[in-house]
């Protein structure tokens, strides 16, 4: 059969994402089946138009990475565009439609009937193999576990037991755009995520429990996108140091491969071995992205963070220390915030230096999660709520205006201070940075 994998994620910021996902997706199908990817990124519509018409797809398998982009300050939402998408390809094709992704695992029933697709898969990609070799042979696909249908809905499946191959082609027209713009590609060392902060769906998307991937198998990967020319790794997992042992096994098989270009990830600053960092600096780590969070002892307990304010302190040090650049990311809103939590998280933050911070206003409550039960509770959301148009949590002591408010008034102009992701502003700077051969996040650039 011919399958063609779609990427319809166009948004730039903070800077356009390689689809990693659709590696594993592709790595899933047989042999005996014809794979094309299509970027929106790379390929227009005419492009598109023209691929559907030459290739003639039996399946097209759709990619729902972002639902929206979380900023309760600038929000954007993706699912009519996707929606339209939809419509588009079917007034083309005649391919069955099929979508995954981790934005459709938040919300598979609600995305799939906004999408109109004809399957689902909820959860990891991988069972699209199956999916294939069911629709090829005319067997009942929703017998596969995580498949929804408009005949069968579905639940959430156990963790995928089979292979995990992720087929990275180097001379794949979307590689290259990625090459020639920032350089970056990306890599994922584990699944799965052991904490439990209130707020937060990868659990539910990745799986609660570790699975990780053998270190050599992780270095072998990452020297074929540096071989293909990739200039920074971004390590996707949803915390990279999360299994520490792990973390350091990675990094060590890093160096002994002979990875040399720069890699980032996110980390929690939990309490670390003290010579962490710089085992981490001396493989090639570059940037450290820490899930701060708050600065308030309060709304840390609150939001069930792994670490507390000294560990923040301690993680950041052996950071710069090792020569590494920093950055914080703060969600603020959530129960029990008010005023006086803000203030706290402030005066704390004025203590960490030569760093950039993001501050996320309002956080976006996710089915599965502690807080999605909380609103219940709280009389904010009720079972009938629709969540794909994202609701965010309000604090009953303090409005995001006054949280936005009390925030500038304390940055006062420091560049270093970003609410949000920084917008079409930071995002066009940075395409300027990678037009003139600049790789990476390029934060950096922010840090006071
Ligand atoms: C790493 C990451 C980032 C990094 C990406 C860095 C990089 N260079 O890639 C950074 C920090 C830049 C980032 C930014 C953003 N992110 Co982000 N990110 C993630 C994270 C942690 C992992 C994504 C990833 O690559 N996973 C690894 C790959 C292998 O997994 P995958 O893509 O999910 O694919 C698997 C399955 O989903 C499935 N699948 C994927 N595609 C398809 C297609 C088909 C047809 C099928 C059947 C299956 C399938 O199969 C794959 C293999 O099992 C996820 C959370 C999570 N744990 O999933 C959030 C997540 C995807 N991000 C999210 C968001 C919102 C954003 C931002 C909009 C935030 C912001 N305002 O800046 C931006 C958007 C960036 C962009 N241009 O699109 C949300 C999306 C949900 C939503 N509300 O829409 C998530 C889910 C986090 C969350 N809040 O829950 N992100």
């Amino acid at each position: 059969m011919k399958i063609l994998l779609i990427s319809p994620n166009t948004l730039t910021v903070p800077y356009p994402v390689y689809p990693l996902g659709l590696d594993y997706v592709a790595g899933s199908i047989g042999a005996e089946h014809q794979v094309r990817i299509a970027d929106l990124n790379i390929h227009s519509l005419a492009v598109l138009d023209e691929i559907l018409h030459d290739f003639f797809p039996d399946i097209i398998g759709l990619s729902c990475r972002n639902i929206d982009n979380t900023e309760a300050g600038d929000p954007l939402f993706f699912i009519s565009e996707y929606r339209k998408l939809v419509v588009w390809l079917r007034e083309r094709s005649t391919a069955t439609l099929v979508c995954g992704g981790s934005g459709f695992t938040i919300m598979p029933d609600r995305v799939f009937a906004a999408l109109g697709v004809d399957y689902g898969i909820i959860g990891e990609g991988e069972r699209f193999g199956l999916l294939v070799d069911a629709i090829h042979s005319g067997r009942e696909a929703e017998e596969i576990s995580g498949v929804i249908s408009a005949a069968a809905p579905a639940e959430l499946p156990g963790p995928w037991a089979g292979t995990q191959a992720r087929k990275f082609h180097s001379d794949a027209s979307h590689v290259d755009f990625y090459l020639r713009n920032g350089g970056m590609l990306s890599l994922q060392t584990k699944r799965g995520c052991s904490f439990r902060c209130i707020y937060c769906p990868y659990p539910h998307i990745e799986g609660k429990r570790h699975r990780l991937v053998p270190p050599d198998a992780v270095a072998r990967t990452a020297m074929e996108l540096q071989e293909a020319g990739a200039r920074y790794l971004f390590i996707t997992d949803s915390t990279f140091n999360s299994d520490v042992a792990h973390s350091l096994d990675v990094a060590r098989a890093f160096k002994a491969a002979g990875v040399s270009i720069p890699w980032g990830g996110f980390f929690a600053p939990l309490r670390l071995p003290s010579d962490y960092f710089s085992i981490m600096a001396d493989a090639g780590l570059k940037h450290v992205e820490f899930g701060t969070e708050s600065m308030s002892a309060a709304m840390l307990a609150t939001y069930r963070k792994p670490f507390g304010i000294d560990d923040v302190y301690v993680a950041h040090s052996q950071a710069r220390d090792a020569g590494l650049l920093v950055a914080h990311y703060f969600l603020l809103g959530g129960p029990g915030e008010s005023a006086a939590t803000i203030r706290e998280t402030l005066d704390h933050i004025e203590r960490l230096k030569r760093t950039v911070l993001f501050f996320f206003i309002g956080i976006r409550i996710y089915p599965h999660t502690a807080l999605y039960d909380i609103a219940l509770e709280e009389g904010r959301i009720t079972p009938e709520t629709d969540m794909l148009r994202p609701v965010f949590y309000q604090a009953e002591a303090i409005e995001r205006d006054a949280i936005e408010e009390l925030i500038t008034t304390r940055a006062d102009k420091r560049v270093n201070w970003i609410v949000g992701s920084g917008g079409a502003t930071s995002a066009a700077t940075v395409r300027k940075m990678y037009d003139r051969g600049y790789s990476g996040p390029l934060w950096e650039y922010l840090a006071r």
